[in-house]
């Protein structure tokens, strides 16, 4: 079973994590966050920090069952190392702190796992520590994360050392009312047996329906503990056993599976973390790997090793359901898949990162070996999307947050011996179309330097939806004999038009927008005179498609759209007024309001551009209390002046982007 942990900051993932390797017998000193001696937070900043910043493998057995459990950070600047894994898992734990209740991550980390249907149990968390509520927080989730959730006990004594997690018998008349109606909901056949007679449900159906609802994603069982005490964690192992899936794939089927991280190791020679779907790995063999950029290639593992009480263990293949580290895949990245492509996947679950920064390093003569450790950082970070500008000589990378900037700092400086500065953090805007636009370059005509003929149409989607590509041709007009079938073709074609996207009128991404294949042909040898000439090549169908598309987005227009932030601001009573007042003047609109205790809470919509200075101020204005956490709200036009974005010249991502623009400006030209 490979089993997520993932929560908002701080609420206790890695202190679990802990917790459940001491009782599954893999560990027998219980390390701490505070001391530095967890088993998952393991790199020294992580350590000093005492935050998680990468997720972390770890496996340990219940029941007969092999779990992989893996520890993600909950900092919202590293979100992408949970974006990475949230495909491969079997099940999660979500876990809520019982003082702090439903947090912004917590929120969006539900939303994603219940999108995805992920199995997810909810662990309420510090039921020792002063001020823990566990029924406002069980109030707090059904209000706002989900109305589906089973709680399987209660705590008594909360907020006390020996708080004590007390589990639900089935013999308990309310429980099973309670459970047997919030089941019934969703079957019709129990609601119909219970109806007719609610004793002859037997606590074996119960159970049953329970766990396969559960593994349904339809409800969502909460246990409560501390992690720091141990208290409820065996209820939750014993849960994670009986409501969890655990299948473990088909090891004789045609191999399939996806990497989901990279890591150096101690002779730089890449690790890549393979979550195996379907089918066998063997040492040595030859494995067909497609790349997120749509290559295509075949490598051999030279090494295979797997989690195993703590560790990792060599051995010779890997099959289907498993985790393991593949060594001597070298031209590998994040997101590529080996063998048949997995079911899911590929897609986004959370925001793109909306900052980016220059990085220079502070002695200019580092300046080559700062551009290598960056492209090594994006290979293990690919949302990091290391860019140059026009001239090539100033570098910037994406970026969550400010607490992501200083871990970048600090590992070039510790890792590659660069110390470099940042220069100023500018926002990442998107372009939407405006209207419709379509343009059309033809086969043996002047201006087509290539031997395709590609239509294409632009108009504006729906908001959030992203890129979508249809094709509006008939299969007799692709061609098939260099792209197989029509879903190939349609594939590739989606890729180029997906790639030229990446930088629109202003320099910006463009998104929210259908693009409609209108015409398509290719030449060949014995053809029809119009069509007569050397065989098109898949090259001729990349190389045109830019230079179309983009014809098609000037004519469409565009317009650049800045992100907004859903900004929580936790303050003391007495600041309201200061803070409202300071919101005002950043053009902040209030969404939520609300009072518990001596703290307000407000929510409010702001440009992201602004928020860097609210979070400066706040501590002036409210004593040093106030706390401030921001999720991405989406995207609005600019109101007056857009910033223009230089445009790519060196990407190490991805070198086939900067000869795609060079195409581009030659065809222009
Ligand atoms: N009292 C109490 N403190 C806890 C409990 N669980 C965790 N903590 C403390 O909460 C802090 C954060 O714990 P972590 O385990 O690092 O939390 P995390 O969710 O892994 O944090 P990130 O990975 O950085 O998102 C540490 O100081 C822990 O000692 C608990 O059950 N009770
Ligand atoms: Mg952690």
């Amino acid at each position: 079973m490979n089993l997520g942990i993932l929560a908002h900051v701080d609420a206790g993932k890695t202190t679990l994590t802990e917790r459940l390797l001491y009782a599954a017998g893999v560990i027998d000193t219980v390390g701490t966050v505070d001391a530095g001696t967890t088993r998952t937070d393991t790199l020294a900043l992580e350590r000093q920090r005492g935050i998680t910043i990468k997720s972390a493998v770890v496996s340990f057995e219940i029941a007969g069952t092999t779990v992989n459990l893996i520890d993600t950070p909950g900092h919202p600047d590293f979100i992408a190392e949970v974006e990475r894994v949230l495909s491969l898992l079997d099940g999660a734990v979500l876990v809520i702190s019982a003082v702090e209740g439903v947090q912004p991550q917590t929120r969006v980390l539900m939303r994603a796992l219940r999108r995805l249907r992920v199995p997810t149990l909810l662990f309420v968390n510090k039921i020792d520590r002063g001020g823990a509520d566990p029924g406002r927080v069980l109030d707090a989730i059904r209000g706002r994360l989900t109305a589906a959730i089973i709680p399987m006990g209660t705590a008594d004594e909360p907020g006390a050392r020996d708080a004590r997690f007390r589990p639900y018998g089935f013999d308990d008349p309310t429980f099973r009312t309670g459970l047997t109606e919030a089941l019934a909901e969703r079957n019709d056949s129990l609601l119909a047996a219970y109806v007719e007679n609610e004793s002859a449900v037997t606590d074996g159906r119960l159970r049953g329906e329970l766990a396969a609802q559960t593994r349904r994603s339809s409800v969502h069982p909460v246990f409560l503990g501390s992690a720091i005490t141990g208290e409820g964690v065996a209820a939750l192992m014993t849960g994670l056993a009986e409501l969890l899936p655990a299948e473990a794939g088909d090891p004789e089927g045609t191999v399939s599976g996806r990497i989901f991280k990279i890591d150096r190791g101690p002779a730089g020679e890449k690790i890549a973390y393979v979550r195996m779907f379907a089918g066998t790995v063997q040492i040595r063999q030859r494995l067909p790997v497609e790349t997120t950029t749509g290559g295509e290639a075949e490598a051999k593992a030279t090494g295979i090793s797997v989690p195993e009480r703590g560790g990792w263990v060599r051995r010779p293949h890997l099959v289907a359901g498993e985790i393991g580290r593949l060594w001597g895949l070298s031209g590998v990245r994040i997101g590529d898949t080996i063998g048949r492509p997995p079911p899911s996947g590929g897609q986004w679950h959370f925001a793109p990162p909306t900052m980016e920064t220059v990085v220079a390093p502070v002695r200019p003569e580092n300046d080559g070996a700062l551009r290598g450790a960056l492209a090594r950082l994006a290979e293990q970070d690919p949302l990091i999307n290391v860019r140059a500008d026009d001239t090539g000589r100033e570098i910037s990378v994406s970026l969550y947050g400010e607490v992501q900037k200083e871990v970048i700092g600090a590992t070039l400086a510790t890792e590659f011996g660069i110390d470099v500065t940042f220069r100023e953090t500018t926002i990442i805007c998107v372009e939407r179309p405006v209207g419709r636009g379509e343009a059309v370059e033809v086969l043996n005509t002047g201006s087509n330097p290539f031997r395709a003929t590609i239509g294409l149409r632009v108009e504006p989607g729906p908001q959030d939806s992203g890129i979508e590509f249809r094709v509006g041709v008939a299969p007799q007009s692709m061609p098939m004999y260099v792209y197989r079938n029509a879903d190939t073709f349609t594939d590739h074609m989606a890729q180029y038009v997906r790639r030229t996207l990446c930088e629109g009128r202003f320099g910006w991404q463009v998104t929210d927008c259908v693009v409609t294949m209108i015409d398509c042909s290719y030449s060949v040898p014995d053809g029809p005179p119009s069509r007569r000439g050397p065989l098109s090549t898949p090259a001729d169908f990349r190389d045109l498609t830019p230079l179309v598309l983009m014809r098609a987005v000037e004519q469409a227009g565009t317009v650049v759209c800045e992100p907004m932030l859903r900004v929580s601001l936790e303050i003391p009573v007495w600041a309201i007024s200061a803070v409202l007042t300071a919101l005002g003047r950043l053009g902040a609109a209030v969404r939520h309001q609300s009072l518990r205790g001596d703290l307000t809470t407000i929510e409010v919509v702001a440009p992201a551009a602004r928020v860097p200075d609210l979070q400066r101020r706040l501590p002036g204005l409210t004593g040093g209390e106030g706390v401030l956490e921001a999720t991405l709200d989406g995207y609005r036009p600019v109101r007056g002046e857009f910033t223009t974005r230089p445009r790519t010249t060196v990407d190490p991502r991805n070198r086939e982007r900067y000869l795609l623009s060079l195409t581009r400006q030659g065809a222009r030209e």
